[in-house]
């Protein structure tokens, strides 16, 4: 079977920063396995999707959705191949949490639910021998307009994956600067997640299941990387990375002898403070650490269960090693009040952190939050994708779910993000406003990339994000002063 895999593009100039690893695996799995597959990233590639089809000839077309912003190209896409009768999957985390509103698109025959490198190949085998798709395990699809379900599908065994066969992407496209390095990649060791967080999309999509990836298709991937397109730093994107002492310590011994700059994102409760010494020396540089609340009630409440003083303790450690530790913070939660975001405030002012993200709270409709507003009439179920991204503004997600006033929440992140643009904490290898260096940098690829049009776009998008940050950090003194976003607490730019 021929399968044409399509990663459809956010918005006319964003580019990904990151390499369609889902429909990469997808792909890498199929040819392994002797069909043909085409990986088609419209977010870097210039064709016409019409001319990709008449030169390819799919007899399916895959499109990948994990974000909003993609659904209308998606849908550009699925129209163009009903006009080439060809049938079309839709797949990734967005839709698999919501598969009637997919389903509910003339154009859309198919949704996966979950992963799906092994319902793809089913496809591909029952196509093959002339047999129908609606008993293949993981699949939703329309039968005389009513939603069917194929039932769930088993957890595969990731070493029964090859490793990622990056001949059919043009990796260059994706490099990134991060901080300490210049050509930067994604790439993953394992998949899931074994907590159960209200506000994430993992225990629905991976039932807070854990799996690891073989470290030899890693060390694989990452010889490849560095011998054919010179790749010099991994941002590793496991939602859980290195959940227990020996998997670090086996992939640390992996990493030292390429000598590369690494980070990841990952839950804090899992180390010990001589585990950055191991880490630094195999050339992590930057961790990113989910805390989300100050306050031990919420923590407790969306089942995160953070010991702050722990948590506290272990950012200053990491810090100590040479780690750029960077905390997310997530504000506007369901039943969140203002003494909770003033302890995430006071919490968030007391860290030996370098950089904060800190992010207005959407209810992901895979999470536990999703079901459970849904059904206290808090939350209006999600009835189309266009409905769901106009219901984005953060006044819309926070009324009715918290006592929280939407202006003081533009307000501690515009200053947040203001202090993490500008700071010049010693990270180790860092060096001065390595955020202000590294969208510096950005701009001027995008310039010398993608071309003068493109750059301008980007340009007046950061701008609009930088002026709105403006306005929030220097309009609102008192807020500020309320939450503690003051010189004396080392937001000096004010
Ligand atoms: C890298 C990454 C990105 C990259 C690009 C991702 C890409 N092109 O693949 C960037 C940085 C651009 C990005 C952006 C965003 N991201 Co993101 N991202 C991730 C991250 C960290 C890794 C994704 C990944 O590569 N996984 C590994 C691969 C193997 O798994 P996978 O992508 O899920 O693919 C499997 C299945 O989903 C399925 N599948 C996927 N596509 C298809 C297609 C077909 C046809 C089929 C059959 C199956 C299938 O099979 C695949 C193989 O098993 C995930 C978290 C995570 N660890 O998964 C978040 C995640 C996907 N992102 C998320 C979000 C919210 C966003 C943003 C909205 C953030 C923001 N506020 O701007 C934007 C959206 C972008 C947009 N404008 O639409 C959420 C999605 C939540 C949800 N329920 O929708 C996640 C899960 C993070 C989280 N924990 O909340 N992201
Ligand atoms: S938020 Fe992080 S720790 Fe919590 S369930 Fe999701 S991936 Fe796991």
């Amino acid at each position: 079977m021929k399968i044409l895999l399509v990663n459809p593009k956010f918005n006319k100039s964003y580019r990904a920063t990151s390499l369609p690893l889902g429909l990469l695996s997808l792909a890498s799995y199929l040819k392994k396995n002797n069909h043909q597959a085409m990986v088609f990233d419209r977010t870097v590639e210039k064709d016409s999707i019409d001319k990709v089809i008449r030169k390819f000839s799919p007899d399916l077309i895959g499109l990948s959705l994990y974000g909003l912003d993609t659904y209308k190209d998606a849908l550009h896409v699925s129209k163009t191949a009903q006009k080439f009768f060809i049938p079309v999957i839709w797949g990734g985390v967005l839709v698999s949490g919501l598969p009637d509103l997919a389903l509910a698109y003339d154009c859309v025959d198919y949704v996966c639910l979950g992963e799906g490198e092994q319902t793809m190949l089913e496809m591909a085998q029952n196509f093959d021998s002339g047999q129908s798709f609606n008993d293949i395990a993981g699949l939703a699809y329309k039968d005389q307009g009513k939603v069917k379900f194929t039932g769930q599908r088993e957890f595969l065994d990731l070493s029964k994956l090859p490793p990622l066969d990056f001949s059919l992407v043009k990796p260059n496209e994706y490099f990134i600067s991060h901080l300490d390095c210049e050509k930067m990649l994604y790439l993953y060791t394992s998949k899931g997640c074994h907590f159960s967080c209200t506000f994430c999309y993992n225990n629905k999509f991976h039932q807070s299941t854990f799996r690891k990836r073989p470290l030899s298709h890693l060390e694989e991937e990452i010889n490849y990387l560095i011998k054919n397109h010179g790749m010099d730093g991994i941002y590793f994107s496991d939602e859980l990375f290195c959940g227990n002492k020996k998997d670090l310590e086996e992939l640390c011994a992996l990493l030292v002898p390429f000598n590369l700059s690494w980070g990841a994102q990952t839950a804090i409760n899992l180390f010990d403070e001589e585990d950055f010494e191991l880490m630094y020396a195999s050339g992590c540089r930057w961790l990113c650490f989910g805390i989300e609340s100050g306050s031990g009630r919420m923590q407790k409440k969306m089942k995160k269960n953070v010991d702050l003083e722990r948590a506290k303790k272990l950012v200053a450690a990491c810090e100590r090693a040479g780690i750029a530790a960077i905390t997310n913070f997530i504000i506007g939660l369901p039943g969140e009040s203002e003494e909770d975001l003033l302890k995430t405030l006071s919490f968030a002012l007391s860290l030996k952190s370098s950089l904060f993200n800190f992010i207005l709270y959407a209810v992901d409709p895979c999470s536990e939050d999703y079901q459970r507003l849904v059904r206290e009439k808090r939350q209006e179920p999600y009835r189309s994708f266009k409905a769901l991204s106009a219901s984005r503004p953060v006044e819309k997600v926070v009324r009715g779910i918290n006592e929280l006033n939407p202006k003081d929440l533009y307000v501690i992140r515009a200053c947040f993000m203001l202090h993490t643009f500008f700071a010049d904490k010693n990270t180790g290898q860092s060096g001065k406003a390595p955020f202000m260096v590294k969208v510096i940098k950005d701009a001027w690829a995008s310039l010398m990339g993608a071309g003068f049009l493109n750059f301008i776009t980007s340009l007046f998008y950061f701008a609009k994000v930088f002026l709105s940050a403006i306005f929030y950090s220097l309009c609102f003194p008192k807020t500020r002063r309320k939450y503690g976003l003051t010189k004396e607490n080392g937001f000096s730019i004010f």
